[in-house]
């Protein structure tokens, strides 16, 4: 506790208790209710938020619409030189937030401390991109006539993100966002909202030193009715919301409904192919990291393993070799690979996923145990499992949060394998092992995976950020980070200019009056 009062000090959360206001930049007073943060490592109480009211909201959405009328006269290069500073100051505290992300999520540290690396790569992505907003010139039919297009800001950018990467998604978002012009409000979700609230410390100092208004990035700690009260905003012309798909059809039905945009993250249900050519050994780093990496809980999480029959007893054998000599413990402990589950509820999903599937028809072959004992008092802790499944099983189908492998076997050509891993209602990510060459481009045809993000010889989840991060079908069709991604947070207008005296129509049509 005195390590994380630590963390808190160097990130300038200063009073621990009894409470973090929120709502205007965490800092309005109408609040009612708190919430108590404990960490799933080790039970503790690291602070009581202060839960938004709808009046907060207000507040905040106000706060951002006078901000932007700031922030979008600033010119993009020099946007980006905000988010450098950004950067630099995320590069200054990277231990210290990465230590908070692992302390309040669960995350082993390396992974808190990738996280917060991903966060640094983006705000440098988005640097360069300031200078890179480009549109088209294109030549008019008409003579003396030029035609172009250009990108200009949105105004307010709601985001709302998961605990499972509290900050990275969320900085995805707003850097992007605002180098194009556009001020963020960030719902975080409400259970890791500590990090929030460390970022918005952060930035609110760079901003101070540039003398630019605190609301170009605002945070508001609420629940799912700050979600919907945003979702439902038209002063809010994009909302881009990662979380579960029934979240997202409620967020993206909302924003439909008022013809807002709508960048959509949803849930995956990522599977692996391991054909008779693969590297076994490569291909078994990849399926670990991916099934218990951050304990099962990311969104490309390797859920499904589609394995070819002649391989299929050398792999299980090898997982069942490796599974139990897992080290699962404190994810601050340096020789932890396996961290808890963010909540007693994930532990309920994840028990009650393993008795259905074994219901239908499913074979336990490891794991699945709540671990007991003093280091694991707080009742988060669970050995990941393996499970021989179908694919069509109800279970498999689902995504559950947590750390379950389903083993699936396949016969015969690739073919077999890219039709079982299309089967599923999610289209996040995707990949196979083989070096046969045939195999790995037949995957990567139009007839081959369906996802979002398709890999060869590379698991499923830890995608760089210079692609764009996003899936089909259930998972939503959103597209974050790299590429061209940044285009949803502009609107595009297209220009066409006469330098002659004549007035000569488009189509040749003739119209003299
Ligand atoms: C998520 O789980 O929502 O590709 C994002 C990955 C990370 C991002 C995951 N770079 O696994």
């Amino acid at each position: 506790t005195k390590a994380i009062a630590d963390v808190l000090q160097q990130l300038g959360i200063k009073e621990l208790n009894p409470a973090y206001s929120t709502g205007l930049n965490w800092g309005g007073e109408n609040n009612k209710t708190t919430r108590d943060i404990h960490s799933p490592a080790d039970g503790n109480l690291i602070a009581s938020v202060n839960m938004a009211t709808a009046d907060d909201y207000e507040q905040v959405v106000k706060t951002a619409q006078e901000a932007f009328k700031v922030w979008r006269t600033v010119p993009a290069p020099k946007r980006g030189e905000i988010v450098r500073q950004i950067s630099n100051k995320l590069r200054e505290h990277k231990e210290a937030l990465g230590k908070l992300v692992s302390y309040e999520m669960g995350k082993i540290l390396q992974e808190g401390l990738g996280e917060v690396q991903e966060m640094i790569d983006i705000c440098d992505f988005a640097v360069g991109l300031s200078r890179q907003l480009h549109g088209y010139t294109m030549h008019s039919e008409r003579p003396q006539h030029r035609m172009y297009e250009q990108y200009h800001p949105l105004g307010i950018v709601g985001v709302i993100s998961a605990f499972n990467f509290p900050v990275a998604v969320w900085s995805w978002n707003a850097m992007l966002a605002a180098v194009c012009g556009d001020v963020t409000i960030w719902k975080p979700s409400e259970k890791t909202p500590l990090t929030a609230i460390a970022c918005q410390h952060i930035i609110r100092d760079v901003l101070a030193e540039n003398d630019l208004p605190e609301g170009i990035f605002s945070v508001i700690i609420g629940d799912a009715e700050i979600g919907s009260l945003m979702a439902h905003d038209t002063r809010v012309p994009l909302v881009s919301a990662t979380g579960s798909t029934r979240m997202g059809k409620k967020v993206g039905e909302a924003v439909g409904a008022r013809l807002g945009k709508s960048l959509l993250e949803l849930g995956g249900n990522n599977a692996i192919i391991i054909t008779e050519h693969a590297d076994i050994e490569m291909a078994l780093r990849a399926v670990v990291f991916g099934a218990v990496g951050t304990c099962g809980q990311r969104c490309t999480s390797t859920r499904r393993l589609i394995v070819h029959e002649n391989v299929y007893d050398q792999v299980r054998d090898r997982l069942l070799k490796i599974y139990p000599n897992l080290p699962i413990g404190h994810p601050l402990s340096d020789t932890t690979l396996v961290g808890p589950l963010i909540d007693k509820d994930a532990v309920k999903a994840f028990l009650n996923a393993l008795e259905e599937v074994q219901g239908e028809g499913g074979k336990l072959l490891i794991g699945g145990e709540v671990l007991e004992g003093e280091q694991y008092a707080t009742g988060t802790y669970v050995t990941p499992a393996i499970v021989e499944a179908e694919n069509h099983y109800h279970m498999v189908q689902e995504e559950t949060f947590a750390p379950i492998l389903y083993l699936i076997r396949y016969s015969g050509d690739v073919e077999n394998a890219i039709d079982i891993q299309n089967g599923v209602k999610q289209g996040l990510s995707s990949s196979i092992f083989s070096t046969n060459l045939l195999e790995t481009e037949a995957f990567l045809t139009h007839w081959g995976s369906d996802c979002g993000i398709a890999n060869v010889n590379i698991g499923t989840s830890g995608a760089e950020i210079g692609g764009a991060f996003g899936g089909e079908k259930d998972t939503g069709g959103g597209r974050e980070s790299g590429s061209d991604a940044w285009r949803i947070y502009m609107r595009r207008q297209t220009n066409t200019i006469n330098y002659s005296r004549e007035l000569p129509l488009a189509q040749g049509i003739k119209f003299d009056i």
